[in-house]
This record gives structure tokens, C-alpha cells and sequence, in this order.
């Protein structure tokens, strides 16, 4: 992409209304623009990061046998009122009616709709197990929406839903669920601490929040140490051994801490931290099966409602939290894996012709390649250019100028090291593409 032709609107000044440095580096780097109170619009370069964050939990969901869908984003109140949660809950829900007068409401979650679907088709034991999915906008009127996308009104998330037959199918659909979301964040290069949690207003009885450490989280944490030292190749060969001593180290939000009379963690190993919830998964058995009439068939002619689970990922949520684990004081570092282009071509003198011919022949290689590049071919400052290569953040640097020219050498730096290094061309385009 030619960033002459691009839509990159860059600022300089830290924005006033930004209080958390995500908030403000999303906004300066041009990937998000605010269009109402905690309702953001997806600039083109935050739209590509918010791909692919999408596409790499879409993975490691399909990878655990999840089934994807798409729900709507509308529902209907009637809906919400078979669970009984349509008074519940209140004035995070968007309500309106609808021409006819008919009561509607923006989802802010799909247990009801799904729960609803399967119904609709699913009479037998030899139906389940099924994990179901959806990547999908949600809307919660939040009282307060702050931090930009950390917590917005409109935000997207993806929401799972499993059914099984009994407590023990439940049991090992959540932990295919807490297996893939181990590797969904090491994937996207965070260090995740599961916390058991409350189960508040979805209810059920086991549930874990995924945070990730940040001085900016709003949660507070306790934890135990040991939870430090898990690595990310463990994290990513995780299986139902990792999941158990994982979850028998102590870690819990400030609020359930206070709650227990003696902390089974030694002080010098107890660390209080904040944390950014970026997911969290229930097992909620029969809370929905019963209250909406789903049952099925057992082996035996007997019937019974499926036990269920709902697993939530902060899509969006994730991308400032991935900002606030990786960035310096020139901007935003971004791990390869979300990077919204892998490499930064900079033209230092758009306006000397050699120079020129010879970054438009290595944006072309780079094409040809199938490296995802932005060139800058603008005809300004140097300085203005590293600059704005530093604040968008992309892992890779390649600089083309007059004086390297002459000696037949380009410059490539590493954006999250700061290392530079002269290199032929052919030396940089084979870095690049291997
Ligand atoms: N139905 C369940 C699981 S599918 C559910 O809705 N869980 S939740 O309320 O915990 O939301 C799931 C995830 O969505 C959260 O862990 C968080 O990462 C993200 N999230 C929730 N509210 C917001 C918000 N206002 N802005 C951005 N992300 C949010």
C-alpha cells in the first residue's frame, strides 16, 4: 500500500480526552476514530489489526472443534423474557421497538438466541456434544465507557456456546475452551493469568477471566508468582495437564481475595497486579436448557436439558490490551502475528528520481513476495517518516536512501530492538519474505 493513497490520518499531539497510553497511541496512529460515546469507527489500518486478532482466535476456535455462525445483532425482546433475563438485565440493554411497535433490543450477549436455535433442531443424544460460535458486534450501554475500545459501548466479541449431554461432557467442552484460549493469547503475544471468577448475572457454578497484566487493568489481581514462569511453548502445547496446575495456583480478583479468611499463597510469592479481562468463560449446566425447554433424547428413552457453557472473547477489547503490553515512548510495537503490515518501506527522498525507481523496483519485489507492505512515498522529512514508521509500530523497517544507494546497501530495522543493519538488497528482501 502506497501511503500517498492510503487513508492514515497520524497525529502528533497526545489527544486531551485520552487517559491510558492504548487509548492514545490508537487514536494518534490512526485506528480508531470516535463517532459517539464509547462507539468507535475502525480506521483502515486499525481495521486490518482488528482482522487479524479476529482471524487468529477464529483459529484457535475452529482448532477445538468449535462450529462457526453468525447470529444477528438485533433481537427480540420476547426472546430475553422466555430466560427471564429481559427485566434482569436492566439498563445495559439497548431497547427500542420497532416499526410495528414490537419490542427489539441490540445483543449485548447470545445465550437466549442460541439456546433457541438448537431447539429449534436438536431432539437427540446423538447430537451433542456441539460447541457453537460467533464473532459478532455487541452493544452494552455502559454507565461508564472510557479507555477508547477497552471498554466501549459497541464493541466485538466472540461468544461460544457449548451443549452436552452431562456434567462430565460440560466439564471437558470448558477445558477445550480454556486450551484454546491459552493459545489464542500466546498466539497474539500475551501472557494471560486465568482467574477464577464469580459467575455473576449469567450464572452457573465454574467460571475463569483471562487477564492480562497492565498497570492500566481495572481489575485488581491477586495471584500466585508461580503463574509467572508458565511459557509461551507451554502455553501453546497446553492440554488438560497444563489446565489443572494452572488452576491450582491461586489467583483471584481483589473483591474474592478479601473474601478468603487465610491466603493459601506464601507473602513473598503473592503479587498484587492490575489486569485487562480480555475473556471469560462459564459453565452454567441447565441455567438456559431448563428455563427456555431445551431437552433431548438420552441413550435410554429418558430426556434432559443439555449442560451448557458460554466462552467470551474481548475481540476488540484485544487490541488495546495487546498496546498496552507492547509499546515504548516513540509508539506502538506490534507482535508480528497482528501486525497490520509486516514491513515499513521509507523512501528518504521522493524527490530525487534514482532513489525513487530504486524504492518503487523494492516495493515491487516486496508485492511480488507476498509481504504485506506500507511504502511510504510521500515527499517529506525524513524524520517525519521515522517518526510516523515508529508510532504505527510495524515489526520491520526497510529504508532506502541516496547514500546506501551509492554502496549498494539498505537499511532494515527492527522495530521492537531498535537494531539497524546495512544489508544488500537481495540480503533484506530474502530477510523479509523468509
Ligand atoms: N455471555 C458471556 C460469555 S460469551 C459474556 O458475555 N461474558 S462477558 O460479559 O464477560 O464478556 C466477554 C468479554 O467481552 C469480556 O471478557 C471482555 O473481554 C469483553 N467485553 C465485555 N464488555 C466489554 C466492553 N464494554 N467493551 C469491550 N469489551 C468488552
Amino acid at each position: 500500500m502506497r501511503l500517498t493513497r492510503y487513508f492514515l490520518p497520524v497525529t502528533k499531539e497526545t489527544p486531551a480526552d485520552a487517559q491510558i497510553v492504548s487509548h492514545q497511541l490508537m487514536l494518534r496512529a490512526g485506528l480508531i476514530r470516535q463517532t459517539a460515546a464509547g462507539i468507535y469507527a475502525w480506521l483502515p489500518l486499525g481495521f486490518r489489526v482488528l482482522n487479524r486478532i479476529e482471524q487468529i482466535v477464529r483459529e484457535e476456535q475452529d482448532r477445538a472443534g468449535a462450529i462457526e455462525l453468525l447470529m444477528p445483532t438485533i433481537q427480540s425482546a420476547d426472546l430475553w423474557r422466555q430466560s427471564g433475563r429481559y427485566d434482569a438485565y436492566g439498563p445495559e440493554m439497548l431497547r427500542f421497538p420497532d416499526r410495528k411497535g414490537t419490542e427489539m433490543l441490540y445483543g449485548p450477549t447470545n445465550e437466549e438466541m442460541i439456546t433457541q436455535i438448537f431447539l429449534a433442531s436438536v431432539k437427540s443424544y446423538r447430537d451433542l456434544p456441539r460447541t457453537l460460535y460467533h464473532i459478532q458486534w455487541k452493544f452494552r450501554d455502559e454507565i461508564r465507557p472510557r479507555f477508547g475500545i477497552m471498554r466501549g459501548r459497541e464493541f466485538l466479541m466472540k461468544d461460544a456456546y457449548s451443549f452436552d449431554l452431562d456434567e462430565d461432557g460440560l466439564k471437558a467442552s470448558y477445558e477445550a475452551m480454556f486450551v484454546a484460549y491459552l493459545r489464542t493469547f500466546a498466539r497474539l503475544g500475551l501472557q494471560a493469568v486465568p482467574v477464577k471468577a464469580p459467575t455473576g448475572p449469567i450464572g452457573g457454578d465454574l467460571s475463569h477471566e483471562f487477564h492480562i497484566l497492565a498497570e492500566t487493568g481495572e481489575s485488581a489481581i491477586f495471584y500466585d508468582a508461580a503463574l509467572e514462569d508458565i511459557s509461551r511453548d507451554e502455553l501453546l502445547s497446553a492440554d488438560a495437564a497444563t489446565i489443572a496446575r494452572l488452576t491450582s495456583l491461586y489467583a483471584m480478583e481483589e473483591e474474592e481475595h478479601a473474601k478468603v479468611a487465610e491466603c493459601p499463597v506464601p507473602a513473598e510469592r503473592l503479587r498484587s497486579r492490575r489486569g485487562i479481562e480480555v475473556g471469560h468463560i462459564f459453565a452454567f449446566g441447565t441455567k438456559y436448557s431448563a428455563s427456555m425447554g431445551l431437552s433431548v433424547q438420552t441413550a435410554d428413552g429418558t430426556s434432559v436439558h443439555p449442560q451448557m457453557g458460554s466462552y467470551g472473547v474481548g475481540v476488540s477489547r484485544l487490541m488495546g490490551a495487546i498496546i498496552e503490553a507492547s509499546h515504548d515512548s516513540s509508539g506502538i510495537v506490534w507482535p508480528e502475528s497482528v501486525a497490520p503490515f509486516r514491513v515499513g518501506l521509507v523512501n528518504m527522498r521522493a524527490d530525487d528520481a534514482k532513489v525513487t525507481s530504486a524504492a518503487d523496483d523494492i516495493y515491487r519485489q516486496l508485492q511480488n513476495a507476498g509481504v504485506d507492505t506500507l511504502y511510504d512515498d510521500r515527499d517529506e522529512r525524513g524524520g517525519a517518516k521515522f517518526a510516523g514508521m515508529d508510532l504505527i509500530g510495524l515489526p520491520w523497517q526497510l529504508i532506502v536512501g541516496p547514500r546506501g544507494l551509492e554502496r549498494g546497501v539498505v537499511e532494515l530495522k527492527n522495530r521492537a530492538t531498535g537494531e539497524r543493519e546495512e544489508l544488500s538488497l537481495e540480503s533484506a528482501l530474502a530477510r523479509l519474505t523468509a
